[in-house]
């Protein structure tokens, strides 16, 4: 079957499905395209909320899709790969955390959205890479924080709100791609250039960078600054949503190394197949999702 035919098909099945298809930032170009919704993680699990369907078929990783059916209990929420996971939503497992919690009893836990929903019910609030900072100042003065899994966004975020934490010691692999010295060498090339960078990157690389935004952040930075020509330190991915939607500016990738498998994980192909066969259905206990939605909904009630 030829790529058209393939969309063709998506379109048809999407429409007797009643299924929106939903598609993160870092996905793979030809899966951009078919999006009804691009987004980050929350974004696009806020948006299968209010959507009115029956199907969201989920393009991203695991915990993305997981995070969509957290806040949408009544709909079908499939992935077309159920192996594209987040390496650093599983740096910390069940035992790690309930030892954690024990350890640092009178501790308020953050959790990263990167995580899974049974990550998320045992903590107390969730944060993304957008509000890690107003999560973190929120939480009372005389409070000890514990920050999962990321140490990078932790790091980060202790640096902004001068709080002490503790930090979990996970990070995300793709993001420890991207060097000082790549920072380097495109800046030299390129000295006009502003610096974009996720705040998953290392301190050196988030130093020596002009904005530290999520990839929402970077999407509406693109496109309200005046500057013609930014370097990307993210997920490749991202590229190719910033070109598109402005033409006329320059976005040149930190590195070409920073590519996450397990995003480039879903194909056309593999969009297709789930809608023929409703696969792969998240499914969460009901107790795991009402506590883990407690954890979301205590970040947007602050945001
Ligand atoms: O939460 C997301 O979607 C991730 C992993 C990246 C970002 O900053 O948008
Ligand atoms: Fe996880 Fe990093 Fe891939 Fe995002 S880019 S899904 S944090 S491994």
């Amino acid at each position: 079957m030829g790529k058209k035919e393939i969309i063709s098909r998506i379109e048809e099945l999407k429409k007797k499905r009643n299924a929106v298809i939903l598609v993160h930032n870092y996905q793979l170009p030809e899966v951009q395209d078919i999006a009804d919704f691009l987004g980050d993680s929350l974004e696009l699990s806020i948006k299968a909320s209010k959507v009115d369907a029956d199907v969201i078929v989920f393009c991203g990783v695991y915990f993305m899709a997981e995070t969509a059916k957290i806040l949408s209990p009544e709909k079908k929420v499939i992935i077309p790969d159920k192996n594209a996971t987040c390496p650093m939503a599983m740096m910390i497992a069940e035992d790690d955390l309930r030892n954690l919690r024990k350890e640092y009893k009178d501790s308020v836990f953050v959790a990263y959205v990167n995580t899974r929903a049974w990550t998320k019910a045992l903590v107390d609030i969730c944060c993304t890479s957008a509000n890690a900072t107003k999560v973190v100042n929120s939480i009372e003065e005389n409070r000890k924080i514990v920050f999962i899994p990321d140490k990078y966004l932790g790091d980060y975020a202790m640096r902004k709100t001068g709080r002490d934490m503790i930090l979990w010691n996970g990070y995300c692999p793709t993001h420890v791609l991207i060097t000082e010295k790549d920072i380097m060498d495109k800046k030299n090339k390129f000295k006009d250039a502003v610096v974009m960078c996720h705040p998953e990157c290392t301190p050196p690389v988030i130093d020596i960078s002009d904005e530290v935004l999520s990839t929402s952040g970077m999407v509406k930075f693109a496109k309200e600054s005046k500057e013609k020509v930014f370097i990307v330190g993210t997920e490749v991915g991202l590229n190719h949503r910033l070109k598109k939607e402005n033409p006329e500016k320059i976005f040149i990738p930190a590195t070409e190394r920073a590519i996450c498998p397990n995003m480039k994980r879903i194909t056309l192909e593999k969009v297709l197949w789930a809608l023929e066969d409703l696969k792969y259905e998240v499914e969460i206990s009901e107790d795991i999702r009402r506590k883990a939605f407690n954890s979301v909904k205590r970040m947007t009630e602050i945001v």
